[in-house]
């Protein structure tokens, strides 16, 4: 009998998934029988823009957290697929810091040679799966369009649906006599809306530093960045500051632990997301913290209680698209019997090793460094193209480099890609100075 194996989400991951399994097709394998499962009405996970907030179409939670105007907040050259180079789609070599369209094209245009869209019911939301009585699984869906549920069995279940899009919203005194708009990172959508405002930012993570940034590029009137833990530190604009933690608000003021306070017009959540999987009982969901070394998952990828059971894309994420496609060829030679599983006990080890090797990273180096290891440890283990994950390192570090001397200039640098080894050409205006984000734009000379 043929497996079954059921893919859930066809975001870059779940996409890097069924680009895997079509690899081995192609190189002649017989390969499982493999059905995707999309809430969206299109592929692409997050890079799939929706102006929607709250709920889509259908009652569901709105998966996009992605915004207008933006641009990749990392290096392209840390994120390339080995298989399909951005030379090789675009036809050339372009800058480093793509905006969504341009990587949405790109990511698109990987599964479209592959021919995977007729493996993708789209517009179906799991919404339950349970471990059937023998092994295997029952995934109950719903195809929102017809408006039917149906449980169909399964072997395998790879979850790949993201973990940046249920956002971790926490309340502050006061918010709720607040007399402003008070948002979540995740429904944030268009910069225009603050111009000319005061803005407060809580968190001084990704979200923060590039909301941040996307308001002040067009025309907030002033941000302002509590922390919680430490200020990001950059030689920020002049009508930016960064304060102390939160501690209150009262009308339209934000008081601050150290006394101080600043009337605002907006608070922006910057706070994180959660890892949130309402379709899956106690004994296969996933709980982990968002970091390098997530828990349960031996290599990254299976669920040690269930190993039928994989995730996909479940750590913090510096390495993204080359990281998934190594997690999938993994997790493919593991359903096609091409990789054994160690015992349990081994597999929990391997997670407890993993764990108390990220604890003892010291700096962003060692996490970049920790995670291009990981990537190349899944990758050749499996006839993944191998790629110079150093040469991505050395992106990775030159891109941090470049943040510290110009907050709003580092999009300006381009980088060494570690597939051709072409240095990126920088883009025809500087970041600050593009209002456009088309990719007919972009692609500009
Ligand atoms: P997602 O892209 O989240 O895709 C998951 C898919 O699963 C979605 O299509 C969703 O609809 C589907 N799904 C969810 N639940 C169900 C269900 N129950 N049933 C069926 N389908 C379901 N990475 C970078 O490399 N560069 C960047 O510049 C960058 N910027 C980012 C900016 C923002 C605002 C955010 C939030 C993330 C950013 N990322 C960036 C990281 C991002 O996580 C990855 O690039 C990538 O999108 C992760 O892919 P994924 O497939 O794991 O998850
Ligand atoms: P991250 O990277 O998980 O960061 C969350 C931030 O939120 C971090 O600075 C936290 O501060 C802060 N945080 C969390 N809880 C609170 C509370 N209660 N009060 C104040 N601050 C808080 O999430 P991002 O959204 O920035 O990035 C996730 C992805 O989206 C990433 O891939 C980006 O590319 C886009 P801490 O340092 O823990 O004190």
């Amino acid at each position: 009998m043929t497996k079954r194996v059921a893919i859930i989400g066809a975001g870059p991951s779940g996409l890097a998934q069924l680009r895997a399994f079509q690899s081995a097709k192609d190189k002649g394998a017989s390969i499982p029988e493999v059905v995707c499962f999309e809430k969206q009405s299109d592929w692409g996970g997050l890079w799939n823009y929706s102006w929607r907030t709250g709920v889509d179409e259908y009652g569901n939670q709105c998966h996009g957290s992605m915004y207008r105007y933006l641009w990749s907040n990392g290096p392209k050259e840390g994120l390339e697929f080995a298989d399909y180079t951005f030379e090789e789609h675009f036809g050339k070599p372009i800058a480093s810091f793509p905006p969504r369209a341009v990587l949405f094209d790109y990511i698109k245009g990987r599964v479209e040679k592959s021919g995977v869209r007729d493996l993708i019911q789209f517009s179906t939301i799991v919404r339950d799966v349970r471990t059937a009585k023998g092994g295997g699984f029952e995934v109950t869906t719903r195809d929102e369009v017809a408006d039917v549920d149906s449980t169909e069995y399964f072997d395998k279940v790879i979850v790949a649906t993201g973990h940046f899009s249920v956002p971790n919203a926490p309340e502050y005194p006061g918010f709720d006599q607040f007399n402003g708009r008070i948002l979540h990172a995740h429904d944030f959508r268009d910069a225009h809306e603050f111009s000319g405002k005061d803005l407060l930012i809580l968190g001084t993570s990704y979200s923060a530093e590039d909301i941040g940034s996307q308001c002040w590029k067009y025309g907030a009137k002033s941000i302002t960045v509590a922390h919680r833990t430490t200020p990001m530190g950059y030689d920020w604009p002049d009508n930016w500051q960064e304060v102390p933690k939160l501690d209150h608000v009262e009308d339209t003021t934000a008081h601050f632990i150290d006394g101080t306070s600043k009337d605002v017009d907006a608070i922006i959540l910057c706070t994180g997301y959660k890892h949130h999987f309402p379709f899956l009982p106690d004994d296969l969901r996933l709980r982990t913290a968002n970091r390098l070394a997530s828990a349960d998952l031996y290599k990254g990828v299976v669920w040690t209680k269930n190993s039928d059971m994989f995730y996909l894309g479940m750590q913090d994420q510096w390495y993204t698209f080359n990281m998934f496609d190594a997690q999938a060829w993994w997790v493919r030679d593991c359903i096609m019997d091409r990789i054994s599983l160690p015992t349990r006990a081994e597999m929990a080890q391997d997670v407890v090793d993993r764990v108390a090797a990220e604890d003892a990273i010291t700096d962003d180096h060692g996490a970049v460094e920790y995670q291009g290891a990981y990537t190349m440890e899944l990758m050749n283990e499996t006839d993944y193209p191998s790629f110079n994950v150093e040469a991505s390192n050395q992106a990775f570090f030159e891109w941090k480099k470049h943040k510290k001397m110009g907050i709003m200039e580092f999009r300006d640098h381009g980088y060494i890609s570690p597939m051709t080894g072409t240095k990126a050409p920088a883009h025809h205006t500087p970041w600050k100075d593009a209002m456009d984000d088309s990719l007919e734009s972009y692609l500009e000379i």
